[in-house]
């Protein structure tokens, strides 16, 4: 039996697209590049040889258009893991769900998923300028938690030992941080030689959740400290954002290939960061439409 989706699990426009990102199904492409800041779609459509949709709805703009003939639609999300839940569930309701019938269609589409953004470094070999990749995520936001197959994907070895690390308990990072690998293929294909591969923490806030103490005092004054010498199985934690846990989750549980590349603005080592970073990171922007 097919699964049928109810129009108030699936809410679909009058005009045929889908609720927050008000795209149609037949504007989407397998390639699909996610940024957090509106503002830079157009940066990455500035690069596209055509164009063949734009829509602009709340903090959710997207075009579809061609690089290098490839087809490539970019979306932005906003700041949040909760914006990742919306997007990565409307883009593949519109891969995956036929909008006439409200069905599943028979044969999956897989998607391919890049997010470029920002990111702040922990790391000597994080200085700002340097673009990390997403090896590895580390939910502090709790979304995957409440979808079915949360053990299964994720690393739970490595949340253990990282919860011991910090000696959190009670409401410190409840419910648990998770943490997922974010797709092996994308990772060598997009990185190359060229980029950091890390372990980024996904944060539920900019502040507070990343150690930033303005004039509320923290509830653990060493949690920055104590993330910085963290060390499991070669691994340490390289970054600070806030969304790439929820893609590498949600892509994971849906089948599609998704990762994270994120150009440091601020290393929080040695308190450093740049302002003035619009105009570098269409470096990166162009790194990534020649690999996708
Ligand atoms: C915070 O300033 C925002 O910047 C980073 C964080 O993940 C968060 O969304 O990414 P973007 O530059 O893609 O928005
Ligand atoms: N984005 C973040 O989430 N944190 C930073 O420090 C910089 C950019």
């Amino acid at each position: 039996m097919k699964k049928y989706f109810p129009s108030s699990e699936l809410i679909i426009n009058e005009d045929g697209s889908v609720f927050h990102l008000h795209v149609k199904p037949e504007w989407l492409a397998d390639k699909v590049i996610l940024v957090g800041d509106p503002g830079r779609v157009a940066l990455v459509a500035s690069h596209f040889e055509n164009k063949e949709c734009e829509v602009e709805s709340r903090e959710f703009k997207t075009i579809t258009g061609t690089y290098k003939g490839k087809r490539i639609t970019v979306v932005s999300t906003g700041i949040g893991c909760d914006n990742i839940d919306i997007v990565m569930n409307e883009l593949d309701a519109l891969a995956n769900i036929d909008f006439n019938t409200r069905e599943e269609k028979e044969e999956f589409r897989q998607l391919e998923l890049v997010r470029i953004g920002t990111c702040g470094g922990l790391q000597p070999n994080t200085p700002v300028g340097t673009f990390v990749c997403s090896q590895k995520s580390m939910g502090f936001d709790g979304l995957l938690n409440f979808y079915a197959g949360r053990n299964s994907v994720c690393d739970l070895p490595f949340e253990r030992a990282f919860l011991n690390h910090m000696g959190w308990s009670g409401n410190m990072c409840a419910p648990a941080p998770y943490v997922i690998d974010a797709s092996e293929e994308l990772i060598d294909r997009i990185a190359q030689k060229d980029m950091v591969r890390g372990v980024t923490i996904a944060a539920g806030g900019f502040f507070g959740p990343q150690g930033r103490e303005l004039r509320v005092p923290l509830a653990d004054p060493k949690q920055n400290e104590k993330i910085e010498a963290f060390e499991y199985n070669g691994h340490r934690i390289t970054n600070f954002e806030m969304e790439s846990s929820a893609l590498a989750g949600l892509s994971r549980l849906m089948g599609h290939k998704a990762m994270t590349v994120c150009m440091v603005i601020a290393n929080r080592l040695i308190k450093e960061a740049n302002t003035g970073y619009k105009n570098t990171i269409d470096t990166l922007i162009k790194t990534v439409l020649d690999r996708i």
